[in-house]
């Protein structure tokens, strides 16, 4: 039985190296709360808290993730006793939504388990691959020339996938510059939901480009919109802020909302949840793929780690620590190589946080420990 004796949250500023726009908004720096679990025995599992500082791609903020984390989930694991992460996810599950707050503190218990039985993360999560496919997210640019120099850059560092935010006004143009100049390059395109049934005909126009796919074109509920949207194109239409759990995922499939499946760890409130939602796609045949929210190292571990699982045929964005940030949280950067990223051998989690750094970033800080 595993007891954690205290729990350890810090917010932790970044600088970006360059600046990233969606549809909804633009950062240069991003703020994360990594969670540490201690357990009675002094063994310690890390996590990550990737919200967004704005409620813009969920309804979370760093905020309210820094709330639910100090009132509701430290007390809760405090004072669970748990031989496997998926019974303290379970415990966990009586707080509704929150799922970015949430999976900060699965994570830290599928760190701190899989390190305490001696196996990798990955071969925990039931991961067969020893390296993951990478691909990259681009923000929308100033102007075209800049789209097309980040593009140039990310393909000569080996990625083989690039994904293209895009949002009314920045939309089909760029996508044909871009498929011309790189005809070659797997490209597909991203809306985070900025559109509606009405915009059919930009929908029509990007499906003669040869994409991959079209993601989150519509608004997280449209699921019956998504799935008139997959009827009328032949490009597949991929879901990430409508499935935020299993259930979402058993309505998209059975109103045909879309074809491939974006998972992610945060969205999903943590491993747990992922891994489940992955044998249900894996199941129904649907291909998938690890969304990232910029994480720093130690979300970005826990990425690599759940795209080696057999399901994730596609690339996931698990692109290197440097396309984000100059150094990491980690005392080892995570790296891209050619376009893949290697799974660790080791057990836990395969990357250790640099405290140092870690320390002299952190904004904020506080710890839990049982009974006060
Ligand atoms: O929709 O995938 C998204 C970043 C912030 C919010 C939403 C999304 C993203 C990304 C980042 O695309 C991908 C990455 O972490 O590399
Ligand atoms: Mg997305």
């Amino acid at each position: 039985m595993i007891r954690v004796e205290a729990v350890e949250l810090r917010r932790v500023r970044l600088p970006l190296v360059h600046q990233f726009r969606t549809s909804s908004h633009a950062k240069r720096e991003l703020e994360h709360i990594l969670v540490v679990l201690r357990s009675a025995d002094g063994a310690v599992g890390w996590g990550e808290i990737a919200s967004p500082s704005g409620p813009f791609y969920s309804a979370e903020t760093v905020e309210s993730c820094w709330g639910v984390a100090r009132s509701f989930l430290a007390p809760l694991v405090l004072g669970a006793s748990w031989e496997h992460p998926s019974s303290l996810a379970g415990a966990m599950a009586k707080v509704r939504g929150n799922h970015f707050a949430r999976a900060g503190f699965d994570m830290a218990a599928w760190a701190l388990w899989s390190g305490l039985q001696g196996v990798p993360l990955a071969k925990a999560l039931g991961g067969t691959r020893s390296s993951v496919e990478a691909g990259v997210s681009l923000g929308i640019e100033p102007t075209i020339d800049d789209l097309l120099a980040q593009v140039s850059a990310q393909v000569a560092s080996g990625y083989r996938r690039i994904k293209l935010k895009i949002a009314p006004g920045w939309d089909v143009e760029p996508v044909r510059e871009v498929r011309s100049a790189f005809p070659s390059v797997p490209v597909h395109v991203d809306a985070n939901g900025a559109y509606g049934i009405s915009d059919m005909s930009i929908f029509r126009t990007l499906d003669e480009c040869g994409l991959l796919m079209i993601e989150q074109p519509f608004a997280p509920r449209a699921l019956v919109a998504h799935a008139e949207l997959q009827a009328e194109l032949a490009t597949p239409v991929c879901l990430d802020e409508s499935v935020e759990d299993v259930e979402d995922l058993v309505t998209a499939l059975r109103l045909g909302s879309g074809r491939i499946l974006n998972i992610k760890v945060s969205r999903m409130g943590g491993l747990t949840q992922a891994v489940r939602a992955h044998e249900l796609a894996r199941a129904e045949g649907m291909p998938v793929w690890c969304g990232g929210m910029h994480e720093f190292g130690i979300g970005r571990a826990a990425n690599v780690a759940l795209s080696s699982l057999p399901g994730f045929t596609l690339p996931s964005d698990v692109s290197g620590s440097d396309k984000y940030y100059a150094r990491d949280v980690t005392t080892r950067p995570i790296v891209s190589v050619d376009g893949f990223v290697d799974v660790p051998e080791g057990p836990g989690l395969g990357w250790e946080a640099d405290l140092d750094f870690v320390a002299g970033h952190t904004t904020d800080q506080l710890v839990i420990k049982k009974g006060g």
